[in-house]
This record gives structure tokens, sequence and C-alpha cells, in this order.
């Protein structure tokens, strides 16, 4: 079995995600980086409000839990006042491409040497299941209970490809899926990278799975994560 990451807290709390949500593996690349590149003590998490800042009760390091969507600009004001952190902004696709697209369009444009991750699950998880700007054609939450319909609701929306034609050309970009954990550890440790050693911004979407706003078991949660892997392919912006 891989051990714990050293940065976790050393408690016997139980998590409080779902059984099976995909945030769990996204924590454990990143954690194992964090680990790998001896950054603990030099990290800060800006956190959104959604599931993603469960991340507190995960990581023995500093986080800062924002306001819905103000994640980026929060995240950005701390890397000014104190540019020798390795600072976060983690937000759901929610937070990152509906309340708070404008905040991570300007962060991009601007240069500022942060990392943003969105946590892409197609849908708002924590206030249960709603339609976000990723929800796939067809698919079925909450408030798109017959299956969302592009022509009503607009087609989904592809972060990394909008944020790279905006961005600054020296910024980092990818797409990874926590299907493929190796890979997102490597995009993860590459947007890292360029935060500390080249003062840029970077960028990683990440597709996840959420079984409970989903309804669907572990196996079918996996299958919907392929079809994702086809509709927003994984890989580096260049
Ligand atoms: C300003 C504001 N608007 C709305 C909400 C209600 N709210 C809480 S979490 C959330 C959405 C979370 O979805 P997402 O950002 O995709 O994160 P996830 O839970 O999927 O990780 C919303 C709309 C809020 N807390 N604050
Ligand atoms: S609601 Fe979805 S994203 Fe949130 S903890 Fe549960 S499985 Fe994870």
């Amino acid at each position: 079995m891989v051990p714990f990451p050293k940065c976790y807290k050393q408690s016997s709390k139980p998590s409080k995600f779902c059984p099976g949500c995909g945030y769990g593996i996204m924590f454990k690349m990143l954690g194992q980086i964090i680990d790998e590149m001896h950054l603990q003590d030099k990290t800060v998490l800006g956190l959104d409000i959604g599931c993603s800042l469960l991340a507190w009760d995960y990581f023995d390091f500093a986080t800062a839990h924002t306001h819905h969507g103000r994640t980026t600009a929060t995240s950005v004001g701390y890397k000014i006042a104190r540019p020798e952190k390795l600072v976060f902004a983690l937000m759901g696709d929610g937070g990152g491409y509906a309340i708070g697209l404008q905040n991570l369009i300007h962060a991009a444009i601007r240069n500022n040497p942060i990392t943003a991750i969105v946590l892409n699950n197609t849908c708002y998880a924590m206030t249960g299941g709603q339609l976000a700007p990723t929800t796939l054609e067809g698919e079925i939450t909450s408030t798109t209970p017959e299956g969302r319909n592009a022509e009503k609701t607009g087609a989904p929306f592809f972060g990394p490809e909008l944020i790279r034609s905006v961005a600054n050309q020296k910024s980092y970009i990818a797409r990874a899926s926590i299907s493929q954990p190796i890979l997102l550890k490597k995009y993860l440790k590459s947007a890292i990278e360029k935060q500390l050693n080249d003062n840029t911004f970077s960028f990683v979407e990440v597709l996840s799975i959420c079984p409970t706003n989903w309804k669907m078991d572990a196996k079918e949660s996996f299958e919907f994560n392929l079809k994702m892997q086809k509709i927003f392919p994984c890989k580096e912006f260049i």
C-alpha cells in the first residue's frame, strides 16, 4: 500500500469526503509532490466554498478559506504579500468557471505566479449536484433532470482551452484526470515548478468523479470519467 503523504495531518478524524470521491486521489498526488520537494513549510492553499474546502482536514500546512469564487483573487493577493511562498488556489468547476471565472482569467492574463487547480466533476457538488459550466450535453443533474440541453443552457465549458487563449505565453496550462494519477502528478509538479522557478502563472484542470451526485457506483463513475476524457482532452496546452 502507498503510504499517506507526510504533509497530511496526523489525525484519526474520519474523512468528510463521500466514499469514492475523486478529491482524495488528487490530494494524494499533490501531497506526494509537496513531500518529495520538501515544500510543506512554504505552502499556502487557498480554498473555495465547495467540496474542495474539506482539504483543510487533510493537509498540515497553511490554508486560507475564501468566499465562493474569490479564491484566485485572494491567493494572488497573498502571493503579492508573501512572494517566497508556494501559493495554490483550489476550486471546483462552479467556483472556477462560473462565479470566479473573471478572477481566473485576469490572473492568467497578468501572469500572477500562483498555481490554480480546478477540479471538474461536471456539477456543483456541495450544494446537491446542480448544472455547472462543465456539465456534459445530455448529462442528468438535479437542475437538468432530462439531461443538459445545449440549446437551452449552452455547451460544456472548456477551461484550459479558454485560459490558454488569453494567458501570458510563459504560463503553464494543462488538463489531467484522477484516473491517470501518474500523469496528474507530472502535470501538477510542472505547474509547481513553473510558479517556483519561472515566477509564472500555472493552471491544471483535474477531471474527477462525484459518485454521490452522479448517483453511480465506483465502476460507473470511472466509466463516466473516461467519457469526460473523450470530450475534455488531457494534455499540456502549449
Ligand atoms: C457567493 C455564493 N454563492 C453561492 C453559494 C452556494 N454554494 C456553495 S458551494 C457552491 C457550488 C460548489 O460547486 P463547485 O464550485 O463546482 O465545487 P464542488 O462542490 O463541486 O467541489 C455554491 C453555489 C455560496 N456559498 N456563496
Ligand atoms: S459530493 Fe461529490 S465531490 Fe463532494 S465529497 Fe461527495 S463525492 Fe466528493
